[in-house]
């Protein structure tokens, strides 16, 4: 839910990066921090494993600059995947205005996005949010990895319909990071319209359409999402061009146990 101030013209979003442990979310947020103007962020708060899961959150704050008047600061966290931390996930879901779906392209983490996906339709179910009508972003991520299926096969498998934002990227160099950032905050602006004729504190963040749940199991017929068109997207985060392909990545050493503050 965007919060409103309007005796300082601030305008608050929130995001949230969803998907399978070890599907990249912490990767993205990694990588904005990095590539985003010092002056423009906060600073990167990541609770961690000593093998890189996240434990509880990250969580980075990035000013956007100003839009319609309004300067937009977003507050990017993530969810730990590992299935055991529902309540977590939970919490970090509340007043969520965009949600980026960050899929494991690998085919061995095929079961884990459909749990995951499964799983987030129930925690937005039960905070009492549509999840058929929040502004959603879908990350293939993993892209770089040789054996990754393919968009339309993960599409397929995934139920992901028409109207969704689909973004391919490989989070650990950057590809598609802050294509599948642009893509879901344009929808988050899209609701708001303009921001001066909204009321002072929180709005709901809910699509005008119902679009086709992507949820396996969900609802199964789709109605056109009709928005107006789009705003302009203020810039701020800056994207770093990617060199070419350099094949399969392997994971680096596993740090210690950490509460990190980059
Ligand atoms: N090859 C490759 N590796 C990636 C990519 N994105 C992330 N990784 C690696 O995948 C591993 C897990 O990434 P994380 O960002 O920690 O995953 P996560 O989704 O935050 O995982 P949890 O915190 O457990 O939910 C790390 O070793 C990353 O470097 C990618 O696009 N390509
Ligand atoms: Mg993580």
């Amino acid at each position: 839910m965007p919060v409103f101030e309007h005796a300082t013209k601030q305008l608050h979003l929130k995001l949230v990066y969803y998907g399978p442990g070890m599907g990249g979310k912490t990767t993205n947020l990694e990588f904005l921090h990095a590539n985003s103007r010092p002056e423009m962020r906060g600073k990167l708060i990541s609770l961690a494993t000593e093998s890189e899961r996240t434990l509880f959150f990250d969580l980075l704050p990035v000013d956007l600059g100003a839009y319609r008047g309004y300067s937009v600061r977003l507050h990017l966290c993530t969810v730990p995947g590992q299935i055991a931390l529902d309540a977590t996930r939970r919490m970090i879901l509340q007043n969520v205005d965009g949600v980026v779906f960050v899929v494991d392209s690998q085919p061995l983490a095929l079961d884990a996005n459909v749990e995951s996906i499964r799983n987030l339709e129930e925690n937005l179910a039960l905070q009492g949010d549509d999840p058929a009508r929040k502004p959603l972003t879908v990350q293939y991520n993993k892209r770089d990895l040789p054996g990754s299926l393919s968009v339309p096969e993960l599409r397929e498998a995934l139920g992901v319909p028409a109207g969704v934002a689909e973004v391919e990227a490989c989070a650990r160099l950057g590809w598609g990071v802050a294509s599948t950032l642009k893509a879901t905050v344009k929808q988050c602006l899209q609701l708001i319209g303009n921001p001066a004729s909204r009321p002072e504190g929180r709005s709901p963040s809910i699509l005008p359409g119902v679009r086709a749940s992507m949820f396996p199991g969900g609802r199964p017929t789709a109605l056109e999402v009709r928005l107006p068109a789009p705003p302009r997207v203020p810039g701020g985060i800056r994207h770093v061009p990617v060199r070419a392909r350099e094949g399969r990545l392997e994971s680096e050493p596993a740090p210690a146990a950490k509460a990190r503050i980059a």
